[in-house]
């Protein structure tokens, strides 16, 4: 093919893939990402906590052939998923964050990807390509950047100026060559800080550069198990991700909101009930997470981050449903219930910790244990609750042998960062 007909090539493809509803498309060749190096440095550091898959994929993401054998060029979409912001969360209630409240985005991409591939085929018979969307081991933001969809932020999101933030990023790899689009070679920034000042746990070592070991969206989303007391007391309303970093984010105050109706939220995904998400019934609650990117948690890991957000909050209200959870046949929820009454310290939070001193997990009769002893010397649960005391050795919610749990502890032991770096102007 010559340079025209790639470039005509490439022009249709890329009105396919709008008529088929991504809001940015751009080609890159299938090179070593220019980030690679940052992402080898990152995991060196310790900073992917416990996403061992990072880890045991790291030479795969280092060049797209691993992805794809022949591959040669990437087409990488964006979806906003951004919609006005709903009312603030009332006293029992939590917040999900944007792209979950609607149907798993991986779902969506994945179909419209395959369609958009499909259609490359029937253009180019013989062509070989893979659809891919978060899963796969390729670096998308440094694709998305390459194809000139955007820059990465000092929160390390891709920003575009127009549409912000509020996208996620799909690719389809191809063993074609195609024309390619020029990388975003700046960065809009400036001189701007809000993102690295109003992470609520310094998860920012220095702009462009996230440790995991201290961002909600990793504890709340990723982590299995207990989460550290040092975590647990910063969730704020967060129940599934956080979106903080780039609800500040002056390029998400015009962006438009998107229009994939399968993206749009539900209602039982805005500012859910906390209490009512503790007293469901866990045969029912998991029914309803499937087809939603809140699956990824578990019922296990939305009750626990539940039972943590009434507990730091001090919600009397919902004692009975965490007294309830503490015969929870999962024992993370039964450990962070004991945690939220041992924070809550009503006469009935305390009887209920009182009466149940024989929980059958270790873990959990240590956190029991924990929270009748500081209730003798209150000063020790109030340990820990300033961001100045993030600080080793961390002490865990919970500990027990499980090397997940244990790594929780760990893990954050070892993010302890002497100061946010100074954002250079860009
Ligand atoms: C692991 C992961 C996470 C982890 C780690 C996040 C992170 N920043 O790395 C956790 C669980 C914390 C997470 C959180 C979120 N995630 Co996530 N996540 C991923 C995943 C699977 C891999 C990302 C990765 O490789 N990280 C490794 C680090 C090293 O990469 P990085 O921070 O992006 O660093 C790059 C650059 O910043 C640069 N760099 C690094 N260090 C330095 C240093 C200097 C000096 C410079 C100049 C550059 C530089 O090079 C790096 C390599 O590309 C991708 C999907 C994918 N396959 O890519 C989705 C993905 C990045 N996540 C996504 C989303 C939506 C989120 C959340 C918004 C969800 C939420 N609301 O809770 C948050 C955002 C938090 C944030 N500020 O990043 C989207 C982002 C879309 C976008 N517009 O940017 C992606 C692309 C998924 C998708 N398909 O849409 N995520
Ligand atoms: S997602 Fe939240 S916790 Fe994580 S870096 Fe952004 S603001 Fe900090
Ligand atoms: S808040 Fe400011 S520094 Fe952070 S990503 Fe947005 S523009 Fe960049």
């Amino acid at each position: 093919m010559d340079h025209d007909d790639l470039a005509a090539l490439t022009t249709r493809l890329k009105e396919e893939a709008t008529r088929l509803g991504f809001d940015r498309v751009g080609v890159a060749p299938a090179v070593v990402p220019a980030g690679y190096g940052h992402y080898l440095e990152w995991l060196e550091q310790g900073r992917a906590a416990g996403m061992a898959y990072l880890q045991n994929r790291a030479e795969a993401r280092g060049h797209p052939s691993h992805v794809l054998d022949a591959a040669r060029s990437v087409i990488v979409v964006a979806m906003i998923y951004g919609r006005p912001e709903p009312t603030p969360p009332g006293p029992t209630q939590g917040k999900v964050a944007r792209y979950a409240r609607g149907d798993d985005y991986h779902e969506i991409l994945w179909r419209r990807l395959d369609q958009l591939l499909g259609w490359l085929k029937t253009e180019r018979p013989g062509l070989v390509g893979r659809a891919v969307c978060d899963t796969a081991p390729l670096l998308e933001r440094d694709f998305a950047r390459l194809a000139g969809l955007g820059w990465i932020g000092k929160n390390t999101c891709l920003i575009d100026r127009k549409i912000g933030s509020f996208t996620v990023l799909g690719a389809v790899l191809v063993d074609a060559e195609l024309a390619y689009d020029e990388p975003m070679a700046t960065g809009y920034c400036g001189t701007c800080t809000r993102c690295l000042d109003a992470c609520p746990t310094d998860a920012f070592v220095a702009p462009y550069q996230l440790d995991a070991r201290r961002c909600l969206s990793y504890w709340t989303i990723e982590h299995k198990g207990a989460i550290p007391d040092e975590m647990a007391d910063r969730l704020g309303d967060w129940a599934f991700g956080c979106d903080i970093c780039q609800d500040v984010c002056p390029w998400n105050r015009k962006a438009p909101p998107g229009s994939e109706p399968g993206l749009d939220p539900k209602t039982e995904w805005i500012n859910p009930d906390l209490i009512a998400w503790l007293d469901r019934d866990p045969s029912e609650f998991r029914k309803a997470l499937k087809g939603t990117a809140l699956a990824r948690s578990k019922r296990s890991g939305l009750v626990r981050n539940a039972a943590l957000i009434l507990g730091h909050r001090g919600s009397t209200e919902a004692v009975p449903a965490l007294v309830a959870r503490l015969t929870d046949l999962d024992p993370v929820v039964r450990a962070a219930s004991a945690w939220a009454l041992g924070r809550i310290r009503t006469p009935e939070a305390i009887k209920a910790l009182e009466t149940n001193p024989n929980d059958p997990d270790e873990a959990t009769r240590r956190t029991i244990d924990r929270a009748l002893l500081a209730l003798e010397n209150p000063s020790r649960l109030r340990r820990g609750e300033t961001k100045a005391a993030l600080r080793p050795p961390a002490e865990t919610l919970v500990h027990t042998e499980s090397s997940d749990q244990a790594l929780g502890a760990a893990a954050l032991a070892a993010a302890i960062v002497p100061g946010k770096g100074v954002a250079p102007g860009v």
